[in-house]
Order: structure tokens, then sequence, then C-alpha cells
């Protein structure tokens, strides 16, 4: 309460001190409820200070500016409008009071002016709820800072404010200004429109340039807040001259060095945040420095300025983009525009009013009539639906109908909860305050065409406040040679596959680093190469994993065809062998080779040939079972055979003779069998505890000098099972090189010692090939090394041994008679004696 009356007594005193003994603004429309309304017609950024004298700035010794004129035009057009229409206001007629404010330099006075009752006096009270100031809304101002100190006091009246052009986002503060409006976005929306944009082109390289005023260092904040993916080359200030005529040499001196810095940085892309007023001077000295080949972003304050576009050669510097509001055209404000207007006085009438005159408004613009038709109406549909919003809020407070409205004393206050409830279309745009007292969508981008100046400001691109995008970008011109969207960014994108390594603090410069093999480059994360799953392999510079080759014994392979082949050979001869035995069963060759027991070894043989496959192709449980436990016990039935038959050859010619008793009871009780059935038996038991300690499956190995194959694999424990399953089959075969070793001198048809060394080399030589491959190696070569073994092992007991026996059959059938051995025999007994 105390502060409330304190601004009252300075209202008081201030309008005491103006002096003020006006009836009307020269700006005046009598009717039943006036409305204020704020325009720059003159412009200028600050006002002579003068220490003499105490008197309201004279605005017009200041620039004219034509856009404003055409904004009042436009308040005007709107509530004649109104009161032409029968159906928003039947019966009740608008008024209007609006006053130049010359921008910054003359705006408390107008706002006391429009607070002030019928005699010029804003009384002092505690309670303001029966008062009748002069107006019932406030149209304006224009600029951001003159709005915010106006919705200021205007609040304390609960006086309802619609400001058409300011965007700041103060007003947005309901608590601060429950009054305030605006018919235009925020600030904010702007700042997402340009980063829309910014990343449509993607630019993250810029060079921002503010004003040195509250809407440059705003809107600064806003866009370093909020545009986190962008980084800022160079930062610089513009400074704000004392005149919009003239530049002091420290100023010119400032502005010069500014645009030096813009010629040197590397960025492409310049953001201008910057109230029009300012730009002059700075783009004329772009243009005298030669700047060229820039994109220049323009905020909504300069981005459709005329006087801008107007400085010559301004086409050098670049492409010149914006956020600018919405373009729309409201029938008939053209003519109107530069119509002489009734009732209201253009010009001033007294010269001891407020200096409200604008002689030249007129003239100026008729003058520039053309290019005001071509360009649309931009900021005039937002003072024009600022008048109608609150036409529609009076419409609703005094309960109008068709035919008439409830006419009756309406205090400001009253109106505020109507304006916020608004909620109606004016030519195809709705019109409500749905947000925070704003209006949200009034965007859209512009460039700055050169060769249309008739249509100067062109829209490129729309913009969705709720959708967050730009659509509909189209018809673009750049200033690059083949009219190729610019490139400003620090550093090129990487290429597919190479990491980001920053170089320095802002995420937009770094070095690309290829991602090695093994590892992948994750779009989730740019600075980081992600390793490969293990059953995966990248190569360098890669995106993705992909599986490993699986890689086995494959059957189409040169050495797996060979192999094959020899099987196939060695089991066709092992079969023919048997056959040939079979036939000359009786024969005495058949019986010194081991009789029926040849067909044991033949029959172990044709098992092991036929199991020589399961070593080719994808390995599979089953075939790596059959690799365990097959061939071995194979190969031990056939050289425990061997063993025993060598055994036997010695047993006959030696045992017999000095052990009589001992060899009766091996010949008695089949002694060959039982020693086969106990070693078989042996086997068996080491094959089955192999089995079941280290059952095996097909395992994937991965090798360290080609990461990029995965080898499938039967995880046989080799050494283990070598050493266990070779343990005795070595023992074996040590035994049977001993009796065929002591057995040489022995007649030549029995001695077998020739045959059986073949054997016992091949098998010594590849079991020693086998386990040194094995632990030299891993992978497919011990697979080969195995099966190259088995198949050796085979071809060798099968060739070696029954081999020469059936060409004594076939080539010498004469000493295949029991006359002819029973001859080598007697023989070999006399040498004996
Ligand atoms: C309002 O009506 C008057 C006369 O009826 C006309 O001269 C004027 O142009 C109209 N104004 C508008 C804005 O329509
Ligand atoms: C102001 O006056 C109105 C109406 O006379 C009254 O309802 C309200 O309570 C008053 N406010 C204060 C703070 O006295
Ligand atoms: C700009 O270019 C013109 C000719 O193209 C040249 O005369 C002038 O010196 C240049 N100015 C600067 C500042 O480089
Ligand atoms: C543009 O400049 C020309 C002369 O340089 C001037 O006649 C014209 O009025 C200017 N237009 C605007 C919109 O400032
Ligand atoms: C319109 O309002 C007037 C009073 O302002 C009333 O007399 C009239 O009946 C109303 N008309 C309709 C259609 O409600
Ligand atoms: C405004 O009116 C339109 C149509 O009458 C309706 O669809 C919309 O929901 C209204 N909006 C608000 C905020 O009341
Ligand atoms: C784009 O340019 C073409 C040709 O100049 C024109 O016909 C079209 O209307 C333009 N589009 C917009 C949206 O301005
Ligand atoms: C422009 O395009 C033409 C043909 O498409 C090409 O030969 C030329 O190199 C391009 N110029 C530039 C600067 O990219
Ligand atoms: C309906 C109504 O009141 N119309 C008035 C609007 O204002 C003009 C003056 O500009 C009057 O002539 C109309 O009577």
């Amino acid at each position: 309460m105390r502060s409330t009356g304190g601004i009252a007594m300075c209202v008081s005193v201030l309008l005491t001190m103006a002096g003020s003994q006006t009836q009307y603004s020269d700006f005046h429309l009598a009717g039943d409820y006036l409305l204020g309304g704020l325009f720059s017609l003159h412009i200028e950024t600050k006002s002579s200070p003068h220490l003499s004298y105490s008197a309201v700035p004279t605005c017009q010794a200041y620039t004219l500016k034509k856009a404003s004129y055409s904004h009042l035009r436009a308040m005007r057009f709107a509530v004649e409008q109104i009161n032409n229409s029968s159906t928003l206001l039947p019966g009740v007629s608008l008024g209007y009071e609006m006053v130049d404010v010359c921008y910054l330099t003359n705006f408390i006075h107008p706002i006391l002016y429009f607070l002030a009752n019928k005699h010029s006096v804003v009384q002092l009270h505690n309670n303001y709820t029966h008062y009748q100031p002069r107006v019932l809304a406030v149209i304006g101002p224009d600029s951001s800072q003159a709005v915010v100190i106006a919705a200021q006091v205007l609040s304390l009246f609960l006086v309802p404010q619609i400001s058409y052009t300011a965007t700041t986002n103060e007003l947005s503060d309901r608590k601060r200004f429950p009054t305030a409006f605006q018919t235009i976005s925020s600030m904010e929306q702007q700042i997402v429109a340009m980063q829309l944009l910014l990343k449509e082109f993607r630019w993250n390289w810029i060079n921002i340039l503010y004003s040195d005023d509250d809407y440059g260092r705003q809107n600064l904040k806003l866009l370093r807040a909020r545009a986190t993916e962008i980084c800022v080359a160079l930062q610089e200030v513009i400074p704000v001259p004392q005149s919009s005529q003239m530049l002091s040499l420290e100023l010119q001196g400032k502005i010069k060095s500014v645009v030096r810095k813009v010629i040197h940085s590397t960025a492409k892309v310049v953001i201008v945040l910057s109230l029009e007023l300012i730009l002059p001077f700075f783009f004329q000295e772009a243009v005298r420095q030669n700047v060229t080949d820039l994109v220049w972003i323009a905020t909504e304050a300069w981005a459709t300025e005329p006087a801008l576009y107007n400085i010559t050669d301004l086409w050098r510097l670049g492409t010149i983009l914006g956020v600018a509001v919405k373009e729309f055209s409201i029938p008939g404000l053209d003519d109107f525009r530069v119509s002489l207007a009734e009732g209201a006085n253009e010009q001033a009438s007294d010269q001891t009013t407020c200096n409200q005159e604008c002689d030249q408004c007129l003239r100026a613009a008729r003058d520039a009539e053309h290019s005001m038709r071509a360009q649309g109406e931009r900021t005039d549909f937002r003072v024009y639906s600022s008048v109608y919003i609150v036409a529609h809020a009076l419409h609703r407070l005094l309960g109008c109908n068709t035919t008439g409205c409830h006419k009756r004393m309406v205090y400001p206050w009253q109106l505020v909860p109507e304006v916020k409830r608004v909620n109606f279309s004016l030519l195809n745009e709705r019109i409500n305050f749905r947000e925070r007292g704003t209006i949200p969508n009034s965007f859209e981008i512009i460039q700055w065409k050169w060769d249309q100046p008739n249509n100067p400001f062109q829209k490129i691109a729309s913009y969705s406040r709720n959708k967050k995008l730009l659509f509909n970008i189209q018809n673009i011109s750049w200033h690059t040679p083949n009219n190729t969207v610019p490139i400003s960014v620090c550093s090129q994108q990487c290429e597919y596959g190479q990491r980001r390594k920053p170089v320095t603090v802002s995420s937009c410069c770094f070095e690309c680093i290829d991602c090695e093999e093994g590892t992948f480059l994750n779009n989730n994360d740019l600075y980081n190469c992600q390793p490969c799953p293990a059953d995966q392999w990248s190569n360098a510079r890669s995106q993705k994993c992909y599986p490993k080759l699986l890689k086995y014994l494959e059957w189409q392979e040169g050495i797996a065809v060979v192999l094959l082949l020899f099987s196939v050979l060695g089991l066709v001869a092992t079969v023919v062998i048997s056959v040939i035995f079979a036939i000359h069963l009786h024969t005495p060759v058949v019986k010194s080779a081991g009789g029926r027991m040849c067909f044991l070894m033949l029959a172990s043989l044709i098992i092991g040939f036929i199991n020589v496959p399961v070593y080719m192709g994808i390995p599979t449980e089953f075939k790596c079972m059959c690799r365990q436990i097959v061939y071995t016990l194979c190969f031990t039935v056939c050289i425990s055979c061997l063993t025993v038959r060598s055994f036997q050859i010695i047993s006959i010619f030696k045992m017999a003779a000095r052990l009589p008793k001992a060899y009766s009871y091996w010949m008695k009780y089949n002694g060959q069998y039982i020693f086969i059935t106990v070693i078989l038996a042996l086997k068996v038991t080491i094959v089955v505890t192999n089995v079941i300690i280290h059952p095996s499956i097909p395992v994937p190995l991965v090798l360290e000098d080609d990461p990029s194959t995965v080898e499938l694999q039967c995880n046989k424990s080799f050494k283990l099972s070598l050493l266990m399953n070779n343990s005795l089959d070595t023992f074996l075969s040590i035994l049977c090189f001993y009796f065929s070793y002591i057995g040489k001198e022995l007649p030549k048809n029995y001695n077998e010692a020739k045959y059986i060394t073949l054997c016992m080399t091949c098998y010594a030589v590849s079991e020693i090939a086998i386990f040194l491959a094995m632990s030299v190696y891993r992978g497919m070569l011990v697979t080969i090394c195995d099966v190259i073994g088995v198949v050796i092992n085979l071809l060798g007991i099968s060739i070696g041994y029954f081999g020469p026996k059936c060409y004594l059959i076939f080539f010498h059938p004469e000493r295949n008679t029991a006359a002819y051995f029973q001859s080598v025999i007697q023989s070999y007994t006399m040498r004996q004696d």
C-alpha cells in the first residue's frame, strides 16, 4: 500500500512538472470507450540531455519512421472497422488516443497522460478500484525496454496493456505483470526458430553480434542458454550510439574493429541480436570493409527494416535471413494507410500540446506506398489484432448481442479477465492467450531478396511452434557460386567409422580418428569407439560389427578331397584284401598272417576308413564323438593283433621248444584272443573315461593372428587324450617292434619284421608330427594333421601289412603251399642246429 501511494504521488508530481494542459492528444478519436496507442513515429536512441530546463522531448526533431506510421494507421483502421461493424460492438463507439513515444525517449509522459483522469490529474489513492483513467486499455509501446517499464506502471492501475512488437520474456511473468499481454511470440520462440534454422543447414560454428542494450543482452543470454549444440567462434558487442544520426569517433573505432573481427572469423554465419536503430552504422562499415560471402541471421527487430535494406551495396555482404513476424494481408488497409484521415487531425493543431505532430507522415507513407503494399502486413496485423482483442473483451464484458450492448461505466480492471479469455478468429488466424499472455505462433523465416525490390523480404520457411520445426523451406537463393548451402562448421563431419577427438572445449571442433579393428562407432557416442561383442568382428572404420567368419575343414577343400580319395582307395583295397583272404583262407600265407584274426584287423580297418569323413564338414556333437572314439579303438585292435601275431610267430619257433608247457597253455586257452580282449577292454576304459571327463563338443576358437574368423573345432583335450590313448598304443607298438626284431632271423615267409617296421614307422612319424603341430598351432591345421595321421596309419597297416601277403598269393602261388612252408621250416631248423 505504501508503495502504491508512493508511485501515485510520483505520478502526480511528474504530471505537474510536465505542465500538461492537454485535453486530447493530436491523434484522437472520441468514443464511448477510449484505447491508448503508443507508437514511435520518430526514433532516437537517447534523448539529448539538458539541465537548464525540464521539458518533454520534441519527437519531431528525430528521424521519421514510416513503418510506425503504418502501425498507427492500422490501429485507427481497426477501430473504425469495429465502429462500422454492426455485430462486434453494436451501438458502442470505440475511440482512441495515440501518442508518438519517439522510441525510448518519450514514453513515460504518454503513460501518465493515459492514466490521468479527464482533468489531467492522476489522483493519489490507496484504492484505484473506482478510478477511471482516460483510457480503458493501452496498445504498445514498441520497444521491449519501454514495454517493461510501462507494464510496471500500468499493472499498478490494472490497465490491460497489449504490446505488438515487444518480444521480451519478462512480460510472461503473470505475477509481476498481471495485465500485460503480447500479440507476438516471445523471444524464446524467436531463438527456437533461429536454432531450427541453424540446424536445418547444419551450421554450428557461429559469430554472434549483440547490441549493447537490454534487447541484445537478453537475446544473447537466451541463445547461449538454449542453443547448446552450437559453438560460438566470435561474440562481439555492437555499441549503441548516442544518436541515430551521427557516431562518435570512439564508437566508429569500435564498430570498425568488430567488422574486422567478423572478417577474420572462420565462421561463415553471423547472428545479429540487435534492434534496428543502431545497425545502419554497422552495416555501412561492413560494406565499406568489403565484407562478403557471409550468412547473416536477423532477429525479428531488424528482419524487415526497409532502412537497412536500402543501404547501398548491402547485397555484397552475402545472404541475409531473418526471423520475422508472419505476413498477413488485411483487406483495405493499404488504401486506408495513405488516405486522408477524416475527423482526426494529422497535424499539430495546438503548439502548446504535447509534441505530437507528424506533418511528414502521410506524404512519406504515400512515397513508400508501393513497397509497403508489396510487403504485406506483418507488425500491422499485430496492432490490428490487439485492437480486436480489446473489442472482443469489451463485447463479452458488456454482454453484447447482435442488436446491442449493455452500455455502462467500465473500469480497466474489469476488462483484464475478459482479455485473458478471448478466443476468436481474425483473418483465419486464431487469437487467444492460451499461454502466458502471448499469441503462440507468429514467426516465419524470411530472406532479403535484392532482385525483387517490390518484395524484398520473402518468406522462405514456415515455423511451427508446436511441432518445433521449420517446414515449406523453399526459394532460398544463396550467395555461393552454384547456389549451394554455405558451410559454417568448426570441423567437418567425421566420415563413417571415425570417432571425434575434441581439440578444444567446444564440442564442434574435433579431429577425426579411425576406429580400430574390432571396434565400431555407435551413433549414441561419437567420441568413443565401442568394442565388438566376442562373437563379432569389424574392420577398421566400422559402424557395426559382423558375425565372425566360421572356418572348418570343408568338404571341397583340396586336402580334404585328397584325403577322402585316399581313404576310399584304402577302403576298396581293404575290402578287396578281405575277399582275397576269405577265398584263400586255408592257404599257409593267410594262416601265417594270422588266419581268422586277420578279419578282425580288416574289419577294424574298414570301420576306420568309413570313419574318415567325420573329420570333414561342420563339426557336430556326433562327429566329434566319432573322432574321439572310433579311430583310436580300430587302431588299437589292429596294433594288438599285430603284436599278438608277431609274438605267436616267435613263440612257435622259440617258446614251443624251450617252454613247451607255457606254449601249450597259450594254445589251449586261445591266448591271442585273451590278449586282444584285455587290451581292448583297457582301451575302452581309457576312451570312456576320456569321453566322460572331456566330452568332445564343437567349440568356436578365436585365433590371435586372424581375429576376423572363428574356427569351429571339436574341443578334444588333445594333450591329455593323446597321452592316455597313445601310451597304450605306443607300448603295444614298441612290443610289436621288439617281437618282430627278435624274429628277424626266422624263415623268410614268417618274417614280418620289414612290414611291421614300416607300419610302426608310419605310426611313430604321424604321431610325432601331430604332436608337434598341436603344440605349435591351434585350429584347423591340427584337424588336418589329425586326419592325415589317421589315413596314413590305416593305409600303412592295410597296404603295408596285408599288401605283401596278397602279392605272394597272386604272384608266387608256388610259395603258398604247405610243402613249401615245411621245406623252409626244415631248412631253418637245420640251420639252427
Ligand atoms: C466506416 O464507415 C465509413 C462510412 O460509413 C467509411 O467512410 C469508412 O471507410 C469505414 N471505415 C472502415 C475502416 O471500414
Ligand atoms: C478497494 O475498494 C473495493 C471497492 O470499493 C473493495 O472491495 C476493496 O476491498 C478495497 N481494497 C482495499 C485493499 O481496501
Ligand atoms: C574494397 O574494395 C574496393 C574495390 O573492390 C577497394 O577499392 C577498397 O579499397 C576495398 N576496401 C577495403 C577496406 O578493403
Ligand atoms: C532509399 O534510399 C534512397 C536514396 O538513397 C532514398 O531516396 C529512399 O527514400 C530510401 N528508401 C528508404 C526506404 O529508406
Ligand atoms: C439484446 O440485448 C438487448 C439489450 O441490450 C435486449 O433488449 C435484446 O432482447 C437482446 N436481444 C437478444 C436477441 O437477446
Ligand atoms: C477457441 O475456440 C476454438 C473454436 O471455437 C476451440 O476449438 C478452441 O478450443 C478454443 N480455445 C480455447 C483456448 O478456448
Ligand atoms: C518461389 O518462387 C517461385 C518462382 O519464383 C514462385 O512462383 C513461388 O511463389 C515462390 N514461393 C514462395 C513460397 O514464395
Ligand atoms: C558449379 O557447377 C558446375 C557444373 O555443375 C561445376 O562444373 C562447377 O565446378 C561448380 N562450381 C563450384 C564452385 O562448385
Ligand atoms: C456504429 C458506429 O458507431 N459507427 C461510427 C464509427 O465511427 C464513425 C466515425 O469514424 C462514425 O461515423 C460511425 O457512426
